[in-house]
């Protein structure tokens, strides 16, 4: 008997549980283009160089192959911003649902067959920022995209690679990897990037977005960004976030309803 009431309990709670994460889809009106520019208000930072941290490092062939890197590879990457149009680069634009509910995913958007990777060709990870798509929420579950992410290592020499992540999503790593290897992970969606680093040429870091919806772009070195669909019709959040000051816009982002056609959308982001 006890144990039936056992069994008929845990049952309740599953069941709730289920019930509590079950979410509506997002009523909208179709999907519409999104694309803006996202520049930089006030002076243009200082690059700074890494030269001395390469000068810095120990082992004679590390120091020559972080050397050899290209000049983009040699300058800390937190601040990439166009001169000329003060366009700044790696900064997430992504859309959220009102609380409760899923976006509704086009059919295109429901398979992906390319594999995001992040390279280590001498002493940086390119690129620097990524966004990874491995599944979408259907209101019930998450569902597969196919979405691969790989990590590279093509230098010359060992890098490590220590992950930073929101542990209620995904678990923290810290692996080495030898010269010419690359590694699969699989990670699951979670707000805010995970961060990588080395630990073995300190001034190596990179940021991976993963999402549960095909709704962001990362804007190039001009500033632009284009997600080719967005939904339209229904009042959304949208969210932007760069290294330097986090939340771009707001941490809840800014309340937006998109419309049939073309949606463009520019905004300025303040060096701190
Ligand atoms: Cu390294």
């Amino acid at each position: 008997m006890r144990r039936m009431m056992i069994v008929l309990i845990a049952i309740v709670v599953c069941t709730l549980q289920t019930f509590g994460q079950e979410k509506t889809t997002l009523k909208t009106d179709g999907w519409a283009p999104l694309s803006g520019r996202v520049t930089l208000e006030g002076d243009v930072p200082a690059a700074v160089p890494l030269a001395p941290a390469i000068m810095a490092l120990n082992n004679p062939v590390d120091r020559a192959c972080c050397n050899a890197a290209p000049a983009k590879q040699k300058i800390k990457p937190n601040w990439v911003v166009d001169p000329k149009t003060k366009g700044v680069a790696n900064v997430a634009v992504w859309i959220l649902p009102p609380a409760g509910t899923v976006f509704p995913v086009h059919p295109l958007d429901k398979k992906r067959r390319d594999t995001v990777t992040i390279d280590q060709p001498f002493c940086a990870f390119v690129p620097h920022m990524v966004a990874h798509y491995p599944s979408y929420h259907d209101g019930k579950e998450l569902v597969s995209t196919g979405q691969k992410f790989l990590v590279k290592n093509s230098s010359i020499v060992t890098h490590n690679v220590r992950a930073t992540t929101q542990v209620k999503f995904n678990d923290p790593f810290n692996i080495n990897m030898i010269s010419k290897t690359d590694r699969e992970f699989t990670f699951k969606p979670q707000p805010l990037p995970i961060t990588l680093e080395c630990d073995l040429h300190r001034f190596m870091n990179a940021y991976v977005f993963v999402f549960d919806h095909p709704y962001f772009a990362i804007t190039q070195e001009d500033g632009t960004f284009t997600i080719p669909r967005v939904p339209y019709g229904a009042a959304v959040s949208v969210m932007a976030w760069h290294e330097e000051p986090g939340y771009v816009l707001t941490p809840n982002g800014m309340k937006m309803v998109f419309k049939e056609g073309k949606n463009e959308f520019n905004f300025s982001i303040k060096a701190k």
